[in-house]
C-alpha cells in the first residue's frame, strides 16, 4: 500500500481512539482507559501533525500524579465496563498519597516522559512554545524520578525495582515463571473482560492471572505503601527495560534543564543517579554467560536467566561499553536477526518458552522496535537498526495497525500474522515516528 495512504490510516487511528478530556485510550473496548508509558508514545505520533493533542496527551497523564510524586498505570478518567480490573478494584484512594482528581491504578510503568518531552522538542518547528509547555510539565517528570530513587531503590545502587509484572510493560513475559513458581494464589473469581475482545489463546491465561491479582492484593493489604511492598511483594524485580528507560529519561531531563537554564540542583542530583546507575546495569545486570542483559529477582536474590527483546534496551541509554556491546550484537543476530523471522521477537526465539502469538512471550511489539532501533542506531550498528525499521514498516504495511505480530515464517506472504487488538494507537504513532526518521547512514 501507499505510504501516504497508510500516514493518513496511522492518524485516523489516533483521532478515534482521541477523547474528548483530551487523551487517548490504546484501543477501544480492550484498553478504554487511559495508560501511561502507551501516552508517551501517543503524544510522539501526535507531535506529527497536532502538537497540541500530543501537549494535552502529556498534561492528562502527568496531573493523575500522586502526592509523593509516584505516576499511576492507568488514570481512570471516565467509566468504562469493557475492562477488568477497573478503578473498583483498584482502590487507589487507599494511599494517603494518591490523586484527589482522578482515580488511577496503584501501579507504575516504564517512565517514557523525560525522553518524550525532549524527542518531541527535537521534532517541533516551533521550539519555543514546545519549550514553554516543557516548562510547566518538567517537574512532575523530575519529581517523578526523584520518588524513584528515594522509594525504589532499596540498595542504593541507582536501580529500582518493580513490584508488578504489570509495570514492567511485559506483562506475561516467560521470565516471571520462576517467580510464579514462588508463590501460590488462591483461585480468585473475577470476570476477565479481555477474552471477551481479542483471541484468548494470545492472551494470558487464568492462572497467571490469579498472581497478577494476588500481588495487588498484597499492595493494597498495605495501602500501597513502597516500604512494605518492598517488604513483602512476592515480585521484586531489577528490570533492565525499566531501568534503560530510566536513565534515558534522567539524561533528556539533563539535557532540557540545560536548555532552560538555572536548574544546577536538579541537574547535580540527575546525574550523580546517572552514573551510579549505568555503572549498576552493568555490573549487576549484564550476564556474561549470556551476552546479554537480564532480569534481577531481588526477593530471591537471583539473576534471571533469559533473553528477551528487553535484554538489548540498555543500548536506549547508552550503557554498554564496546566489549558489551559488540557481544550484544552477536548475541542478538544469533537469536533475534533471522532470516526466517520479522524483528524483534519479544522473546528468545530460539528457546522452548518462545510462542510466536502470545502476548509477551514471543511477537513483536512495535514500541521495543522503536527503543531498540534508537539503541542500535545510536551506537552505529546501522545494518541492525536499519532492518528493525524496515520490518516494523512492512508489519504494518502489510498487517494493519495491530497491537502484535507473529514473527515466524518471513517468507510465507500468506501467513496471518496479525494479534491481539486492531487499531492500536502505539502502532499508529510510532509508524508516523518511524516514517519521519532517518537512520544515520
Ligand atoms: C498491556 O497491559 C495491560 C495491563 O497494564 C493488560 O494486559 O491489561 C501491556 O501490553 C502494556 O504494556 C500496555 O501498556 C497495556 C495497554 O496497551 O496493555
Amino acid at each position: 500500500m501507499i505510504s501516504n495512504v497508510l500516514i493518513e490510516r496511522a492518524k485516523k487511528v489516533l483521532l478515534n481512539n482521541h477523547q474528548k478530556g483530551g487523551f487517548t485510550i490504546p484501543t477501544e473496548k480492550l484498553y478504554p482507559f487511559q495508560w501511561m508509558w502507551d501516552s508517551g508514545f501517543i503524544a510522539l505520533g501526535f507531535a506529527h501533525f497536532d502538537i497540541e493533542k500530543a501537549k494535552s496527551e502529556i498534561n492528562n497523564l502527568l496531573s493523575a500524579q500522586w502526592d509523593n510524586g509516584f505516576i499511576p498505570h492507568i488514570v481512570f478518567h471516565t467509566k468504562a465496563d469493557t475492562y477488568f480490573p477497573g478503578p473498583d478494584f483498584f482502590q487507589s484512594e487507599l494511599s494517603k498519597f494518591s490523586s484527589k482528581k482522578f482515580k488511577t491504578s496503584g501501579i507504575t510503568q516504564p517512565p517514557v516522559f523525560g525522553f518524550v518531552l525532549e524527542k518531541i522538542y527535537q521534532i517541533v518547528d516551533d521550539k519555543k512554545d514546545f519549550l514553554k509547555f516543557i516548562k510547566t510539565q518538567i517537574d512532575k517528570v523530575y519529581f517523578n524520578h526523584v520518588y524513584f530513587y528515594e522509594n525504589r531503590d532499596v540498595n542504593n545502587e541507582g536501580l529500582v525495582y518493580i513490584y508488578h509484572n504489570w509495570e514492567s510493560g511485559t506483562d506475561n513475559s516467560p521470565l516471571w515463571d520462576s517467580i510464579w513458581k514462588t508463590m501460590n494464589p488462591p483461585d480468585y473469581k473475577f470476570e476477565r473482560k479481555d477474552t471477551n475482545h481479542v483471541d484468548s489463546t494470545q492472551r494470558p491465561t487464568k492462572r497467571e492471572y490469579d498472581h497478577y491479582i494476588h500481588l495487588l492484593e498484597i499492595a493494597k493489604k498495605y495501602k500501597y505503601e513502597d516500604k512494605k511492598i518492598a517488604e513483602f511483594s512476592p515480585f521484586l524485580v531489577l528490570d533492565p527495560l525499566f531501568n534503560s528507560i530510566l536513565l534515558k529519561s534522567n539524561q533528556s531531563l539533563i539535557n532540557l534543564y540545560s536548555i532552560i537554564g538555572g536548574e544546577e540542583k536538579k541537574i547535580e542530583f540527575l546525574e550523580n543517579k546517572q552514573s551510579l546507575g549505568l555503572n549498576s546495569l552493568n555490573k549487576k545486570l549484564y550476564d556474561t554467560e549470556l551476552g546479554a542483559y537480564v532480569y534481577y529477582d531481588l526477593r530471591n536474590s537471583k539473576k534471571l536467566k533469559g533473553i528477551s527483546s528487553s535484554s538489548f534496551s540498555p543500548l536506549f541509554c547508552g550503557a554498554p561499553d564496546e566489549r558489551i556491546s559488540n557481544q550484544l550484537k552477536k548475541t542478538f543476530n544469533k537469536k533475534f536477526n533471522l532470516e526466517d523471522k520479522y524483528i524483534c521477537a519479544s522473546f528468545d526465539t530460539l528457546s522452548e518458552n518462545f510462542n510466536p502469538k502470545k502476548y509477551w512471550r514471543g511477537p513483536v511489539w512495535l514500541n521495543l522496535n522503536w527503543i531498540l532501533f534508537h539503541g542500535f542506531n545510536e551506537y552505529g550498528l546501522v545494518d541492525i537498526s536499519k532492518k528493525i525499521k524496515k520490518d516494523s514498516i512492512d508489519l504494518i504495511e502489510n498487517e494493519g495497525f495491530y497491537e502484535y505480530f507473529d514473527p515466524t515464517d518471513k517468507n510465507d506472504k500468506n501467513k496471518k500474522r496479525a494479534c491481539g487488538s486492531n487499531n492500536f494507537s502505539w502502532t499508529a504513532a510510532l509508524y508516523l515516528d518511524f516514517f519521519n526518521r532517518r537512520t544515520k547512514n
